[in-house]
């Protein structure tokens, strides 16, 4: 008896087919390759769909922002070990900011406390949201996995896995639409970490993949840039799977 196993809704998207490279792509064909991984971008995940839609309760939104601040929390994190591993000053120079946008210059400020303030204005109280105590083994899981790789890889190989941010300012557009449109109940400056990514992550996503395209010159640096892209991709899938499967009909 065969079994005609169907593809589940949650399934990712299939990764692009990797270039079966025979001499090393232009710069310009290389940043097109990597573009062209947009189509595997967990903005197309159910939930993210359902979110957009109008369709998630409190509870679903209140269990997406607890479960996400493990991620933000991850970021300045592996931001560091991309700096630890990079010998570039310049280089150095340059990616710091991240760290900055995320820790802020003081305590009360910058990304991850815009992410806690978000999550007070869904109604998870502040305490909940940096206790974790909502976070999912799986979320968790991922988000590690994120900070292992760009310890443990080449820090080129970590800046191309950044470059998942060439697609996130669609995501945040959609977000910062959605959210007064479907969920008047959650008070407008909750969207000000959305707002704030709509610079930032443009910046940052052309400073990766002008790194890339300047240190990925050959056939094995360009096969392992996808290969960190494609990690990253089901790194995020994984993630906004579990927080789907925990709270996908709260
Ligand atoms: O808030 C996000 C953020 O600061 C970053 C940094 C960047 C990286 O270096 O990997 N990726 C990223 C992302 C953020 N927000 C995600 C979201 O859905 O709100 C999107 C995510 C990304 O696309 O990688």
């Amino acid at each position: 008896m065969t079994i005609a196993l169907h593809t589940s809704e949650l399934a990712a998207p299939p990764r692009p087919p990797f270039p079966d490279l025979d001499r090393p792509l232009s710069s310009d064909a290389l940043a097109d390759r990597l573009r062209a991984f947009s189509t595997s971008y967990y903005a197309r995940h159910p939930f993210h769909e359902r979110m957009h839609a109008g369709k998630l309760s409190p509870a679903q939104l209140q269990g997406w922002v607890a479960n996400r601040l493990a991620y933000q929390r991850a970021i300045p994190r592996k931001d560091a070990a991309i700096i630890s591993n990079c010998p570039v000053p310049e280089v150095r120079r340059e990616w710091i900011q991240r760290i900055v946008d995320h820790d802020g210059a003081e305590p009360g400020t910058g990304g991850i406390e815009m992410w806690i303030r978000l999550g007070e204005a869904v109604g998870v109280p502040r305490e909940e949201m940096e206790d974790e105590r909502h976070v999912l083994p799986g979320v968790r899981l991922a988000a590690e996995s994120y900070v292992t790789f760009c310890k443990t890889k080449p820090w080129i190989d970590a800046v191309a896995s950044s470059l998942t941010e060439l697609f996130a300012p669609d995501l945040m557009r959609k977000r910062i639409a959605a959210f007064p449109e479907h969920y008047s109940w959650i008070r407008p400056e909750a969207l000000d970490y959305f707002k704030s990514r709509l610079v930032q992550a443009p910046r940052d996503s052309q400073q990766g993949l002008h790194l890339v395209q300047r240190y990925c010159t050959t056939i094995e640096s360009q096969r392992r840039a996808f290969e960190a892209l494609a990690f990253k991709l089901e790194m995020l899938w994984v993630m906004i799977d579990t927080i789907h499967h925990a709270y996908g009909e709260s």
